[in-house]
């Protein structure tokens, strides 16, 4: 298809029917949000005439299914992808209303926690750009990720209304609806089938969001389903006296969809959840195969016209979900509804850390989805058997390959067994999902496994976020780069040259002021927009080692104090973004050590603007977008073998920042493209913490040895940097020695020192370092989302069945 070209008589009449809706006689009476509002819904009417993208030859449509969608704002995003921008900017500057300014009034729609939502968005992103027939299935929460604030250091949580319902590039259609049954009963029919008499029954609302692919006149549907009760009260319950059921319609359906779960990287196991997640589940599979009868379709042929692409496990429920209707409500045998669930089903397992594999208590289950357990039941039944075969009365294999054990339901292990294709979703972490979780599935289905390497979308991540740098792309190279990323390749001569070196450096000092003037203006601080700005974005995690830099910033604070006149002291700002799950105390204290720690370090005079810790608040998508390319260097320092892929990591290489990390993850990939001399990396690899762990790590004799490390910590303990309280940072102090320090902060702290100090002659080179920083522009192009959706093409969603 080709790009849709911008109708300005359309537009204006679009336009103008939105501001008479509102009853007023001009554009000039809206208000500026009323203005983004109107704008947005005008240009999502022009969007809604596009026909929709059908599959080509051989292609298969793809249901992408995740919980989250972390797509932040959609409206400056929409307009750059139309290549309507200059077109709409002009039309609105007639009414004197500046474009940019109205994008502002836009809140980012919160719907995801962190990297595994984003790249959710990304793959849409991606999916429309390079053409891949998709529908995306969500949730639509009323409220989203929680808005993090600090009192005295201490994270705050308040409720994210993003306002859903008056969010103009919603689109219903009742036609879509779907019902939905929860809870109640199981009973034998006559011909000696199954019928599930759920206890209440929801309404799955579907609500679209446009996704627009890069100038070529595609948009995807990105479908968020909403709960809602066709019958909220019941009058019949009612009237027999049962008072409570008679509600249960309403009330279920009021919660269901309210608020996403804040936790990153952990399971929680609350019955709302697994609520959620069959909700989404029955909406998305529902809506598959009804599409699918309307094309007059047999569903036989599923496998060949669909894919249902899990991200994680969380939609795993879609699996039994598909198996009951195809038993139930099509009357298929066993086999030959298996035979085409199993063709349907990929997986994406985005995590190996145990708290985040997610086991569901077979009560739980039961009691939500009685049939649905059955099913389980004898998926878990076949599969004995033929593990029985493979390993006969081998308990121990069984033990692990159980889909249902120990009185849980594994989900990961239900998506392995039943789907065709399973894929890591970075090198290192592909071979440790064969290697240490599923080395056994490996064994029997060598084929089924994959890697593919995420993405990022360079539209929002560069063309939208870093339009100077943009600008020099263009001017530069001359060709289309954001949606062919590897043909900033050609970059890389122009990283000898002094006149780029000096233009590039220009556009990231204008990025810094412009984020010092954020800085400025959500914390009050004033910071030194030279100073090397060191950037960790993330959520915040043990894992991810925010306190690995924390100590850095102690050691760094000891050096200026002991020297404060050093002329080699590289000046530096400290920039961190993190939400804390609400739960999660340690994560809470670390944040709250970085704030305490950052009061003291900026208000101490001798340290002037040598030394600034700033951490921002409410860390999301738009804060992101301001930060990424003002960024000098990008810490992506988590315990090896523990970050599955990171995401950010390839948006701040991409904009010239240099990365000091581990080898974990993508960093490799990362290290590989860039080559060692444009990185820093440091710590122990995987092999050595898995080594060092078994040898037995003591952390307490490690800091004993360190007379340096064990003064930092000491700081901390003594209430240094907490007015004198000694307890304030407890949690993070015991966990570190006590608590035997499991992510090995203090082992990798020597090597992370000395990389810095790597980091710091390198700057004081700035010619050196402008070049390194342009190698890394050039050579991340192969960290494009599109080319993760062609990968997912080639080895996955095309493979031959
Ligand atoms: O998925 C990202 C990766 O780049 C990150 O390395 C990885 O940590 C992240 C349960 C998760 N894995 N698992 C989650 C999120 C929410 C939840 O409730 C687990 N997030 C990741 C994209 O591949």
């Amino acid at each position: 298809m080709s790009q849709q070209k911008f109708n300005k008589a359309r537009f204006d009449a679009a336009l103008t029917r939105q501001w008479q809706y509102l009853g007023l006689s001009s554009a000039q009476q809206m208000t500026p949000h009323q203005w983004w509002q109107a704008l947005s819904a005008a240009l999502a009417e022009l969007l809604a005439t596009q026909p929709p993208l059908t599959p080509r030859k051989g292609q298969r449509h793809v249901n992408y299914l995740s919980m989250e969608f972390l797509i932040g704002r959609l409206t400056g995003n929409n307009l750059m992808n139309l290549g309507w921008y200059q077109e709409v900017q002009e039309a609105l500057a007639t009414y004197q209303v500046s474009l940019s300014e109205l994008l502002e009034e836009e809140v980012d729609p919160a719907l995801g926690n962190g990297g595994l939502g984003r790249l959710a968005a990304c793959y849409m992103d991606s999916m429309a750009t390079v053409g891949q027939a998709a529908m995306g299935h969500g949730l639509n929460y009323q409220y989203g990720l929680f808005r993090q604030s600090f009192d005295d250091g201490q994270q705050k949580e308040a409720p994210d209304d993003w306002q859903r319902d008056r969010y103009p590039w919603f689109r219903h259609n009742a036609a879509h609806d779907v019902q939905v049954g929860i809870g109640g009963k199981v009973e034998k029919t006559e011909n000696g089938g199954w019928y599930w008499q759920p206890a209440f029954w929801l309404k799955g609302e579907a609500w679209d969001l446009p996704v627009v692919g890069y100038r070529n006149g595609v948009t995807l549907p990105l479908r968020l389903w909403k709960a809602t009760s066709d019958h909220p009260f019941d009058l019949t319950l009612f009237n027999d006296g049962k008072f409570l059921q008679s509600e249960q319609s309403g009330i279920e359906a009021a919660k269901l969809t309210k608020v996403l779960y804040p936790n990153d990287n952990h399971q929680e196991g609350k019955r709302l959840r697994l609520m959620q997640q069959y909700f989404q589940c029955a909406c998305a599979v529902g809506d598959i195969l009804r599409r699918h009868h309307l094309a007059g379709r047999s569903v036989h042929d599923l496998p060949d016209y669909e894919v249902i692409q899990l991200n994680d496990t969380h939609p795993t429920i879609a699996i039994p979900e598909m198996l009951r209707l195809l038993l139930d409500e099509h009357q298929l045998s066993w086999d030959d509804a298996w035979h085409i669930t199993s063709r349907v089903f990929a997986y994406t397992n985005h995590t190996l850390m145990p708290e985040a594999l997610e086991r569901w208590d077979e009560r739980l289950v039961r009691s939500l989805l009685p049939r649905h357990m059955q099913i389980i039941r004898e998926i878990n039944r076949r599969l004995k058997k033929l593990v029985q075969r493979q390993w006969p009365d081998d308990e121990a294999v069984w033990q692990k390959l159980a889909v249902v054990a120990e009185g849980q339901v594994r989900m990961a292990n239900l998506c392995v067994v039943s789907g065709f294709a399973v894929n890591g979703v970075a090198a290192l972490h592909s071979e440790l999902v064969v290697k240490d979780l599923f080395p056994e599935y490996h064994q029997l289905w060598p084929k089924k496994f994959h890697n593919v390497t995420n993405g990022i979308t360079p539209r929002r991540w560069l063309q939208q976020c870093n339009p100077r740098l943009s600008a020099l792309l263009d001017e530069t190279l001359q060709v289309e780069w954001a949606n062919n990323l590897e043909a900033l390749k050609a970059l890389e001569p122009f990283a000898a040259k002094k006149a780029f070196r000096q233009k590039y450096r220009k556009i990231k000092q204008a990025n810094k002021q412009q984020l010092t003037e954020y800085i400025r203006q959500v914390t009050g601080i004033q910071v030194n927009p030279e100073a090397l700005f060191d950037v960790q974005i993330k959520r915040l995690h043990e894992y991810k080692r925010q306190h690995l830099s924390l100590l850095h910033i102690l050691h760094c604070y000891r050096q200026l104090r002991d020297d404060p006149k050093n002329p080699d002291f590289v000046p530096r700002v400290f920039l961190f973004g993190a939400k804390a799950a609400p739960g999660y105390y340690l994560a809470k204290n670390i944040i709250y050590a970085i704030n305490k720690v950052a009061e003291v370090v900026n208000n101490d005079p001798k340290v002037g603007d040598k030394l600034k810790v700033v951490f921002i608040p409410d860390y999301r998508i738009t804060a992101a977008e301001l930060m990424i390319p003002a960024a000098d260097l990008s810490e992506q320092i988590s315990t090896a073998g523990y970050e599955a892929s990171g995401t950010g990591n390839m948006k701040l290489a991409l904009n010239g920042a240099l990365t000091i990390g581990t080898l974990d993850g993508a960093n490799v990939e990362i290290a590989a493209e860039v080559g060692e001399e444009n990185i820093f990396i440091f710590g122990h690899t995987v092999d050595e913490v898995k080594a060092l762990k078994a040898e037995g790590y003591h952390p307490k004799k490690l800091r004993k040895a360190n007379k340096h490390l064990d003064g930092l910590l000491k700081e901390l303990e003594k209430g240094k940097f907490s007015d004198g309280d000694k307890h304030a940072f407890d949690l993070l102090l015991n966990s570190l020695t006590k608590n035997g320090d499991p992510w090995l902060v203090l082992a990798d702290f020597d090597a992370y020192v000395e990389a810095q100090q790597r980091v710091e002659a390198l700057w004081k080179d700035q010619e050196a370092w402008t070049k390194a920083a342009i190698l890394n522009t050039a050579r991340n192009g192969m960290f494009s989302s599109d080319r993760s959706i062609r990968d997912y093409q080639k080895r996955i969603w095309q493979a031959k069945r």
